[in-house]
């Protein structure tokens, strides 16, 4: 990519095929590398919708979205899966080793650093205490893992294949408040220079973010840091409050 991971929104709508009312609505914001956005919202606010659009799992219905002042339509699919690491909302082990599936987008991947992953994404501990550690199986959807396990071991997956954009779509909320915290001062150093964009269900995952978006209805109808919302945004307010 021309220049590293700053992903734009310009005017962007989205409606899914079919529907009548649109999901997102004039949906603009700039998410620098280096940088943090947080995207908070109730739930049906369009937040998993707005992330699906960066990796073109579906294509805007106006506006335009940009990654390092590209436009996501000129960009091939290869140059866009290999410059973004997506975790979704349902995270999905497939069946195979730890090792495979960590890989999975990170073919060249070493051992070493499939241990650096792991050690950030919190996963170091339980990893290294199964039989076979690295080589040990995952079963189909990997069911023979926790969802907090699985959950981190899918960050350990977007880690490994070193990108310069990523998308964690609420990948923390089924971690405790204390793994929460420590994952995100872990992530600080490996993402120093990617464009972190999170949505979250938990304030305290965020307050630190660089900007918050508050999505509501598939508007953006408040945006600043912790302290500016708190100040500006009712929505933000009952957010924090609820
Ligand atoms: P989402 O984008 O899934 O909303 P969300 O991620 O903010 O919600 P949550 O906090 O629960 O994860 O959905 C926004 C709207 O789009 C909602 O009305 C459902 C609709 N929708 C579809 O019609 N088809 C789809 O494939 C998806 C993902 C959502
Ligand atoms: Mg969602």
């Amino acid at each position: 990519l021309p220049t590293p991971g700053t992903v734009e929104f310009k005017n962007v709508t989205f409606g899914y095929p079919g529907a009548e009312a649109p999901v997102l609505s004039d949906i603009s914001f700039t998410a620098k590398p280096g940088q943090t956005t947080a995207i908070i919202g109730s739930t049906g606010a369009g937040k998993t919708t707005l992330l699906n659009l960066i990796p073109r799992l579906y294509d805007a219905t106006e506006g335009e979205i940009l990654i390092g002042g590209v436009p996501l339509k000129d960009l091939g699919r290869d140059t866009i899966s290999r410059n973004i690491s997506a975790v979704p909302q349902r995270p999905y082990l497939f069946s195979g080793t730890i090792a495979s599936n960590l890989r999975f987008g990170a073919q060249e991947a070493t051992e070493e650093e499939l241990w650096e992953a792991l050690r950030v994404a919190q996963a170091e501990g339980f990893v290294a205490e199964r039989e076979g550690q690295l080589d040990s199986k995952i079963s189909q959807g990997g069911t023979n893992v926790s969802g907090g396990q699985r959950q981190r071991l899918c960050i350990a997956r977007a880690l490994a294949a070193k990108p310069n954009t990523y998308l964690f779509d609420d990948s923390f909320s089924a971690l405790d408040v204390n793994t929460d915290a420590k994952l995100r001062a872990a992530l600080a150093e490996p993402t120093k220079d990617a464009a972190v964009i999170i949505v979250a269900q938990r304030v305290s995952t965020i307050t630190g973010a660089d900007q918050i978006l508050v999505l509501d209805h598939g508007e953006i109808v408040a945006r600043g840091t912790h302290e500016q919302l708190l100040e500006t945004s009712e929505t933000y307010q009952e957010i924090v409050a609820s």
